[in-house]
């Protein structure tokens, strides 16, 4: 606790440095990502500072009730503007997830100092200054910490809002292994500084299409249960999201439904990507079982009870069920 607040000091004088200050969130940004980064705008803007968001992908139609949406840019060259000096990192454990590493490294000018604040048990604490909670259920939650540490009567509304729509769709709602006290207490008082609670759940939860049901529907049809290592999975196809005919990826829920599967204590869904590769996603609701570990040795990473990966290869359907073909 005494650490966290002196990393609060830290990256509030860090702040308080800057005048330009470039925010970047994650690839394929979810709730968290983009609002942790709307927040951060929202935040230096009350303080006097200009501020641009990049993001590799553009958020979702379902963010754009979220303000300081015309503040995200996909630009790549705003990385290597000499405009910013400071780069602010939000809910990415490392530079490639934030979709950063190759930009800065191929940065002729110095590179201004880098602020990572996460909630990643896998962070790998790059940057010079770091805020970072493994135990925070969500890296909007981490923001709310730093912003009431001086400034909580710049919490507004729209912040509020912004603040709240991470803290909900990390925590699906206040339903996964992420919804611990500090979310609920953190959640309290958002609605106490106006957070809109209910648009937040009509645009992020409230939402699903026929196409996006359909997928699901694929998916719960070929969930195969290995009995062994108590372990349900699942898989989806670049030819079922080509056929549903959906915007982005509507099935990032579904790992998080199958948790609470009786028989399982460990759900694997595997997607293929784009490019050549299959995405893994583990989660689990068993207080003793960490799928981090099994993350990590994969070349992903994550938190204790949600953890993903990637790897190079492809789905094919075999006799015995579906496969990776790797390479
Ligand atoms: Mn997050």
């Amino acid at each position: 606790m005494r650490d966290f607040l002196f990393q609060v000091k830290s990256v509030l004088s860090a702040l308080q440095a800057a005048d330009h200050i470039l925010v970047v969130t994650h690839q394929k940004p979810d709730g968290d990502a983009i609002g942790s980064a709307a927040a951060m705008v929202g935040y230096l803007e009350k303080m006097g500072k200009e501020s641009l968001v990049f993001c590799q992908h553009p958020p979702q139609d379902m963010f754009h009730f979220l303000p300081h949406m015309n503040k995200f840019t996909t630009d790549a060259s705003v990385v290597r503007s000499p405009l910013y000096d400071l780069i602010v990192v939000l809910d990415s454990s490392d530079l490639a997830y934030a979709g950063i590493d190759e930009l800065l490294r191929s940065r002729k000018e110095p590179l201004p100092p880098l602020v990572n604040i996460d909630h990643h048990a896998s962070n790998v604490y790059f940057g010079e200054y770091h805020l970072i909670d493994p135990a925070a259920p969500s890296t909007t939650t981490v923001l709310y910490r730093l912003i009431a540490a001086e400034h909580r009567h710049f919490i507004d509304a729209p912040l509020a809002t912004s603040l709240l729509t991470g803290l909900l769709t990390d925590t699906g709602h206040f339903s996964n292994p992420a919804t611990n006290e500090l979310a609920l207490a953190v959640g309290a008082e958002l609605l106490m500084h106006g957070a809109r609670f209910r648009q937040i759940t009509a645009a992020t939860w409230q939402n699903r299409e026929i196409g996006t049901l359909h997928l699901w529907g694929k998916a719960l049809a070929r969930l195969q249960y290995f009995p062994r290592y108590r372990l349900a999975s699942t898989v989806l196809t670049l030819e079922d999201f080509r056929t549903a005919r959906v915007e982005g990826d509507p099935t990032e829920g579904i790992a998080n439904f199958l948790a609470n599967l009786k028989e399982a204590d460990v759900i694997l869904v595997l997607k293929e990507q784009e490019g050549g590769t299959v995405k893994g996603s583990l989660r689990t609701v068993r207080p003793d079982i960490d799928v981090s570990h099994l993350a990590l040795a994969l070349g992903g990473g994550g938190h204790k009870k949600a953890a993903g990966f990637k790897i190079q290869g492809k789905l094919i359907r075999t006799p015995q069920g579906w496969k990776i073909i790797t390479g």
